[in-house]
């Protein structure tokens, strides 16, 4: 379904991480929490062998409360730290930099009764696009990292600081090598974590527009009122045209507008908050190795 997936400066990118890691007391991986586990990169398990880490479900405003909670319990039963955020807004700020800090609390401590007070550094990683760049000018309260609405916009490695004892580190959006999990790609691509230029807009579309169907038949039927339960994806595509008028001369769907609009609005929280994956799901990729 995918070319391009593991573009070279990935690798290059992949290396750096690697030669920056002895400056890292903290690990925090974004993910997004309408797919917690098709954002999460199953190579990290070997990359922070040993490393603290935190998951941080971003863009939680877009995603079912429900969901995101069920999928926190889920982390937080695998021993890993986990929170659900905000990045555009600054309602959970101060507890993400608590939890921050209090991930290396005993070493700080540590070396406070030895008179040192230690800085402690936070390397931000996850895939493109899931809101790095926006949970550092977050936290650091200042845009000084850059963020894009595209996969992509962080290209180098750059430190912010967070007051005198806290540094973030961005970093470029990393993937795996092998991304075989159809269902788990699928996601990645409807929320727009994969370029919408290396795949087909309007499969893609029909695709999303049929597991929206299953997920959340009601709102999907309120926002294009010519859909109904049972269509076929490419039908369920055809029906978002002819609810919008989007038809070409002779009266034709105009297919590819449709695609755009129901990706653009989807991923735009217009349809519901919706939760792609769901907890428990075993991943069909990714080993690392
Ligand atoms: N709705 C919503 N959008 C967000 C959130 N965090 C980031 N974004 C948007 O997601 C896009 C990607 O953000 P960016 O920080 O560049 O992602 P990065 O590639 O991981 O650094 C931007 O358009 C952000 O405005 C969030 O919590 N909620
Ligand atoms: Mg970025």
């Amino acid at each position: 379904m995918l070319i391009q997936w593991y573009p070279g400066h990935m690798a290059k990118a992949r290396r750096m991480l690697v030669e920056n890691l002895k400056l890292i007391d903290v690990v925090v991986e974004i993910v997004d929490a309408r797919a917690p586990i098709a954002t999460r990169n199953p190579d990290f398990d070997d990359l922070f062998t040993g490393k603290k880490r935190i998951a941080l479900l971003n863009k939680s405003d877009l995603a079912d409360p429900a969901a995101t909670k069920a999928f926190i319990r889920a982390f937080k039963e695998q021993g890993v730290k986990a929170m659900e955020f905000v990045a555009t807004n600054s309602a959970k700020k101060a507890a993400a930099v608590e939890l921050l800090q209090g991930a290396v609390q005993e070493e700080v401590d540590r070396l406070l009764q030895k008179g040192v007070r230690k800085t402690v550094r936070v390397m931000v990683v996850g895939i493109p696009n899931v809101g790095k760049s926006t949970f550092i000018n977050r936290i650091a309260g200042v845009n000084r990292a850059q963020v894009g609405d595209k996969p992509g916009v962080t290209k180098g490695k750059q430190w912010v600081k967070v007051g005198p004892y806290l540094e973030l580190m961005d970093t470029p959006g990393l993937l795996w090598p092998k991304l075989e999990d159809e269902l788990l790609a699928r996601h990645l691509a409807f929320i727009g974590s994969i370029k919408d230029d290396i795949m087909d807009v309007e499969q893609l579309a029909a695709l999303l527009l049929q597991e929206l169907m299953a997920l959340c038949p009601d709102a999907l039927t309120a926002r294009y009122k010519k859909l109904e339960a049972g269509m076929e994806p490419h039908a369920l595509l055809e029906g978002v045209c002819q609810s919008r008028g989007f038809l070409l001369s002779g009266g034709l769907p105009d297919t590819e507008r449709g695609a755009r609009i129901a990706l653009d609005e989807f991923r735009a929280g217009k349809i519901a908050r919706i939760t792609l994956d769901k907890p428990g799901y075993e991943r069909q990729d990714g080993d690392g190795k």
